[in-house]
């Protein structure tokens, strides 16, 4: 009999400098709400889903960064709530959020949270967009590289709701490599959030080309891994700066099963057939019939584009 999850997509409108955890943390836990009412089972929040998308600033203070951005532990007084209501509920849900650790280390982490309310599995983002410069001509910046380390924990995926469940921060999505090592372990699902501007930090660019982007993206991961994906949008106009929405739920068959229409809080759900991909695994993306590792060696050692013609 084929396995179904009911799956949300838990995006997330602006959140404001000014916005206190408990203030995100009631947010959450009506959208976890919600998705317990159409049916949902897990759900999917966004990256740095407690507070505003604090790398487009350069802040001078650490000690003002790490008070007001970054959680010294999970959970938390202040995220206590949404745990409990998740397990009241029976729900596991993903979710990002800025970690500092006991040795002072910074990641931008994302968890799952099992239905128990115990946390099963950690991700640490590994592809971190941006400069660790302060660029103070710019309109905003990305300053990931300057605020996180590059995550040490690698590409995982875990036993999950009778799913073999992996995790992905946002722009781990633009890289084909990282859904490849989670589909070479198994990956049933993968859960994403994001927090993507409208505009172009380098070039101007049109806001609809990102988007663009951003669906043909999830929708070619999708389908060449033989996976359902689930990325989920913090979004709108965040102290002014605005981020799209688009979050999306995409079938194995590369085909998006639901999509949010607003850059608010929104909630959007699918009836996840997880043996959808059972036949594309068994042929055209059978890994162990067609891969071809001996010729992929270049993949992982080298990392730049290096103009290297055979003639
Ligand atoms: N939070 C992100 O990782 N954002 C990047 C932007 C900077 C391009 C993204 O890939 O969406």
């Amino acid at each position: 009999m084929a396995r179904h999850l009911k799956i949300a997509a838990a995006q997330l409108g602006p959140l404001h400098r000014e916005d206190s955890r408990a203030v995100a943390v009631s947010r959450l836990t009506k959208l976890l709400r919600d998705a317990h009412a159409m049916g949902a089972k897990f759900v999917v929040f966004p990256e740095l889903a407690l507070t505003t998308f604090f790398p487009r600033w350069w802040i001078e203070s650490q000690a003002e960064v790490d008070a007001r951005y970054f959680e010294k532990s999970m959970p938390s007084k202040d995220t206590q709530p949404l745990f409990d209501e998740a397990k009241k509920l029976g729900i596991g849900f993903y979710i990002g959020y800025a970690e500092l650790t006991p040795e002072g280390r910074r990641f931008n982490t994302a968890i799952l949270v099992g239905p128990d309310g115990s946390i099963v599995g950690k991700y640490r983002k590994i592809h971190l967009p941006g400069h660790a410069d302060h660029k103070p001509k710019a309109a905003f910046q990305h300053l990931e590289k300057n605020y996180f380390e590059v995550g040490d924990l690698g590409f995982r995926v875990w036993r999950y709701l009778n799913t073999i469940t992996g995790m992905l921060i946002c722009n781990d999505r633009r890289w084909p490599e990282a859904f490849r090592v989670l589909a070479l372990q198994g990956a049933e699902i993968v859960a994403l959030g994001f927090n993507t501007p409208s505009e172009n930090l380098h070039y101007p660019e049109p806001p609809a080309l990102r988007v663009h982007h951003h669906l043909i993206m999830a929708q070619s991961m999708a389908f060449q891994n033989a996976v359902w994906l689930v990325e989920t949008a913090k979004a709108g106009f965040e102290d002014g700066f605005r981020m799209f929405g688009h979050s999306l739920i995409v079938a194995p068959t590369g085909e998006i099963a639901a999509k949010s229409q607003s850059e608010e809080d929104e909630v959007i759900c699918a009836n996840c057939d997880i043996d959808l991909a059972a036949n594309l695994k068994k042929t055209m993306f059978n890994f162990a019939a067609h891969r071809r590792p001996e010729h992929y060696r270049l993949i992982v050692e080298r990392v730049g584009a290096e103009v290297t013609p055979a003639n």
